[in-house]
């Protein structure tokens, strides 16, 4: 009887539970930071009517890039990984579709066959006097060799991508610093002016307005271009956050007084979304990553926007932007002796 008691009182007290500690939910999704702090030159003199216009950026230099449903973000029903989008990204999808699951549906099938016989074949009725063999070395040497090679197939290519996976980056490479805030994310570009993006979730209604799914997207994005390795510096300002984007398999933490290196590279144009991934707090469900890949010319062009300079130009904002952007396909020529170098 007393168990009884003792039962409805847990299961009472679990039920209050969630309310009383969902703090989540009674939380305002308003952002810690003031916006202002959010891109150098514009932010100020944009008028909170030009909301609308997504960014709040320049129009002419930037208009923030509508996302491809079921593209860079979970779809609805998927069993598998999200589409990929970076070089290590489709290895890996492949080495999963292509070697581990067929592995593991032969392994488990061959283990169902032979308990199925042992059952079968070998039961009482089927087999009175059974046989008192202890050792068969061929057999024994078959089920050593056979577990061996199979690993050795899932070895190479799976260390083989992970080492890729932390290859440095090319010298000459875009660098990003990337930092997890209780809960935001801010990017820095060092290569272009230093300035830093505060990136806070949207309202429901905001993202709605936007055509972005909710809890992914953000108001001030990452932005990156296209198919070039990008070197993201990730660190945190107060707890342990993690840095994660799926559709680019993409996933490194973010800890206070420490600089993680990793090479983002997405081969697309277009929108993709990942979260925080490291419980960080209260917040930690909320505080989501938006990337826009561009090409080089429009992330120039972004650069611009927010009153940085674009790498290998001088700091002359805002000017006529079409013979700045053809000046800067050769930017690449920094140090191409060093980058050699670095690379061998
Ligand atoms: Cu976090």
């Amino acid at each position: 009887m007393t168990h009884f008691v003792k039962a409805w009182i847990l299961a009472i007290g679990l039920i209050l539970t969630p309310t009383a500690l969902s703090a989540q939910e009674a939380l305002p999704s308003a952002p810690v930071v003031e916006p202002a702090a959010t891109s150098g030159l514009e932010a100020a003199d944009v008028p909170a009517v030009a909301e609308t216009t997504a960014s709040g950026l320049d129009p002419a230099l930037y208009t923030p890039m509508k996302p491809t449903p079921g593209i860079g973000m979970p779809v609805d029903g998927n069993i598998d990984f999200q589409q990929q989008f970076s070089p290590t990204g489709e290895t890996a999808h492949w080495i999963n579709n292509a070697i581990l699951i067929p592995m593991m549906f032969g392994v488990s099938l061959f283990v169902l066959f032979l308990l199925f016989w042992v059952v079968f074949r070998f039961r009482r009725g089927a087999n009175p006097d059974p046989s008192k063999t202890t050792h068969n070395t061929f057999i024994e040497i078959i089920w050593t060799v056979i577990p061996v090679l199979i690993l050795v197939v899932i070895a190479v290519p799976s260390i083989s991508l992970l080492a890729r996976q932390f290859e440095p980056a090319p010298e000459d490479a875009l660098t990003v610093k990337v930092t997890g805030y209780q809960w935001y994310w801010g990017y820095t570009y060092p290569d272009n002016g230093d300035f830093e993006i505060i990136s806070n979730m949207l309202s429901p209604e905001e993202a709605d307005a936007r055509g972005e799914p909710y809890q992914l997207a953000a108001d001030n994005r990452m932005v990156i271009p296209v198919g070039k390795p990008v070197k993201l510096l990730i660190t945190a300002a107060d707890v342990i956050h993690s840095f994660a984007i799926p559709s680019a398999w993409f996933k490194l933490d973010a800890v206070p007084g420490r600089i993680n290196e990793k090479v983002l590279q997405i081969d697309r144009e277009g929108v993709y979304y990942g979260q925080c991934s490291e419980l960080c707090g209260a917040r930690h469900g909320f505080m989501p990553i938006t990337v826009e890949v561009l090409s080089q010319e429009k992330f120039n062009n972004w650069v611009r926007a927010n009153g940085g300079t674009v790498k290998g130009e001088a700091a002359k904002p805002a000017v006529a932007e079409a013979t700045a952007t053809a000046a800067n396909e050769t930017k690449t020529e920094v140090a191409p002796a060093d980058a050699d170098a670095a690379t061998n």
